[in-house]
């Protein structure tokens, strides 16, 4: 059997650097021999995914800025890339937001305005995306997202983001539900702790990491490279049989009482 990605193509939502989970996964997909389509925020990142995009060795990759908040953004992105390439095959969705001050002190202090900003953002985006990526999925697909523990079970600092996670969760199960007559597969990756740019400056990174190292059943974080592998799979035909899952990647951490 091949389980080559040739042939098909992916769009990533996500790449702000080379440490964003979202670069790891457009590796594992590209290593696979898929065709990319990368979508940003704003400008801001766009020569920073582009100079990332130049170093893989292909030059059929796309480009589109998204702000996943602007619904005539989504729908002209995907009209765009239906235009340029037809087919789509897959979505990785790798995009979440939360103000600073939601992420420290008791969640109970949260504004209105932080837990809708952070509830569009990471978890209605996923439907929206989902809803204008089906009309390109005509010969099936796999959608993916990144999840946390802390939408399962509270984490501290975590606060708003974990109401997002878990809101996220359940939009996971709900779309896998509505496209699975489709032949379109919605699944998460529960990720463990990884030092990206949204990492940076939130709760005590190295702590959370000690407690990895010391407590997890296989003793160590894992890598963007980990989290890509599993987003591979998930994209492939070996997890045809799998959807509305959440797929733990995280060393075992999360089966720890
Ligand atoms: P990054 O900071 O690398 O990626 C976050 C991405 O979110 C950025 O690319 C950013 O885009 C994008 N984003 C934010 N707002 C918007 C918006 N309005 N429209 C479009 N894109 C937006 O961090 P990670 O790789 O860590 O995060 C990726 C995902 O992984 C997130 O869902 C996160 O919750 C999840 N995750 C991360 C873990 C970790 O330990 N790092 C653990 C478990 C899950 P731009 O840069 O263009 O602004
Ligand atoms: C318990 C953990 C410690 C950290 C606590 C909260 C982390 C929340 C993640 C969230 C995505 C971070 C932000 O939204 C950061 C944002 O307020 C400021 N950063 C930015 O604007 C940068 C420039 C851009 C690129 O970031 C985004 N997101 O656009 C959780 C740890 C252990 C695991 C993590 C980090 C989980 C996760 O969901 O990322």
């Amino acid at each position: 059997m091949n389980f080559s990605l040739e042939g098909k193509t992916y769009v990533v939502m996500g790449v702000a650097n080379k440490r964003s989970i979202a670069w790891g996964i457009a590796q594992a997909l590209h290593d696979a021999g898929a065709r990319l389509i990368f979508t940003y925020a704003s400008e801001r990142f766009e020569k920073s995914v582009r100079d990332l995009a130049d170093s893989l060795d292909r030059d059929d990759s796309y480009f589109y800025e998204c702000d996943v908040t602007d619904d005539e953004a989504i729908e002209k992105t995907f009209a765009d890339i239906k235009n340029d390439v037809g087919v789509i095959h897959g979505l990785a969705h790798c995009i979440a937001f939360a103000k600073r001050e939601d992420l420290q002190g008791e969640f109970i202090d949260t504004s209105r305005d932080g837990f809708l900003l952070a509830q569009n953002i990471s978890a209605f985006s996923l439907a929206a995306v989902s809803r204008a990526a089906k009309d390109l999925m005509t010969e099936g697909g796999s959608i993916m997202t990144l999840t946390y523990l802390g939408g399962e079970r509270v984490v501290q600092n975590y606060n708003v983001m974990g109401v997002a996670k878990a809101s996220l969760d359940a939009t996971v199960k709900y779309l896998a539900n509505d496209l699975g007559k489709h032949g379109i597969r919605v699944n998460a990756i529960s990720a463990g702790p990884i030092r990206t740019l949204s990492a940076k400056g939130v709760g005590d990174f190295n702590s959370i990491l000690k407690e990895i190292e010391e407590r997890a059943p296989l003793r160590k974080p894992v890598t963007q490279e980990e989290v890509g592998d599993a987003a591979y799979f998930l994209m492939s035909r070996l997890s045809r049989g799998i959807t509305g899952e959440i797929i733990h990647v995280d060393s075992g951490y999360s089966i720890l009482g």
